[in-house]
């Protein structure tokens, strides 16, 4: 398992303290309050799997953990999730970026923001950096207006740390059973994408980490567990 990651970050965390990850395999006695850590990549990376599996193996060990996914995180989040990747008329870059982030102020209000404020650790399948990949590099909207929305609506909140798996679009997309309105898409759009969520992680050095996925979900779990344990001790 190849880690490309990690350097120095841009955007202000949540949670004030972060640590370096801790020498591989160590298992800490207690974790770390409020964390916030996020997995993203291309679709069929493999991000809800990895979510379960951190979340299980987090909580063996005596973390406080709630899952979430953007979008889809809440009961409005599921209705505007609907609108957004199951009807099949086409929507325009800007309402979809608008809808992403109505979604996710509903969840930052509802799941995110209170359960970090009671010092649980919240694991999200995707947050922010999936709309500047997918409505920035995808569908061509400006970053600029992004970071504008995302400042009036979240105040530029990021995860404490984020876990970008990366796969070859191909291979991601051959992985999913059924494919929504926006996995439908050519599959030069999702190696734009892909390659956003990179450039994003090599300028958001030491928040965002990208991790090969292109192995078994055993190899992905394995590679990522100790750099998750040492991050959130
Ligand atoms: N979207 C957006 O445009 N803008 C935004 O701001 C946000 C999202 C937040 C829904 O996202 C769509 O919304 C998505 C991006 C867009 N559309 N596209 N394209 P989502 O997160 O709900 O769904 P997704 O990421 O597109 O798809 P997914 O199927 O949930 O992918 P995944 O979570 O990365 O993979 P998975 O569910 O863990 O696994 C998929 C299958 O692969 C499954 O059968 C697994 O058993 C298998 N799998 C998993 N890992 C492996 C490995 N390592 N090897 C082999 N097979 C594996």
């Amino acid at each position: 398992m190849r880690l490309l990651g990690p350097a120095l970050q841009p955007h202000l965390p949540l949670t004030a303290q972060r640590r370096p990850p801790a020498p591989g395999g160590a298992t800490p006695a207690a974790f770390a309050a409020g964390r916030f850590l996020s997995i993203e990549g291309i679709s069929g990376a493999g991000k809800t799997t990895l979510v379960r599996r951190l979340a299980a193996a987090l909580e063996e060990r005596g973390a406080s953990v709630v899952r979430t996914r953007d979008p889809g995180g809440t009961h409005v989040g599921r209705a505007i999730r609907a609108l957004l990747l199951d009807q099949p008329r086409p929507m325009c870059p800007e309402a979809e970026v608008a809808l992403f982030f109505a979604d996710r102020a509903q969840n930052l209000d509802e799941v995110i923001r209170p359960a970090l404020e009671a010092g649980r650790t919240v694991i999200a399948d995707r947050f922010t950096d999936s709309t500047l990949a997918y409505q920035g590099a995808g569908r061509g909207i400006s970053r600029e207006l992004i970071l504008a929305v995302d400042q009036a609506i979240t105040g530029g909140m990021r995860p404490d740390l984020t876990l970008v798996l990366d796969v070859p679009a191909e291979v991601g997309l051959a992985r999913l059973r059924r494919r929504d309105r926006i996995e439908r898409e050519e599959v030069h759009f999702h190696e734009r994408v892909r390659h956003e969520f990179l450039e994003i992680a090599s300028e958001r050095f030491g928040r965002v980490i990208v991790v090969d996925a292109t192995g078994s979900p055993d190899e992905v779990f394995e590679s990522t567990r100790d750099l998750v344990w040492g991050w959130f001790r």
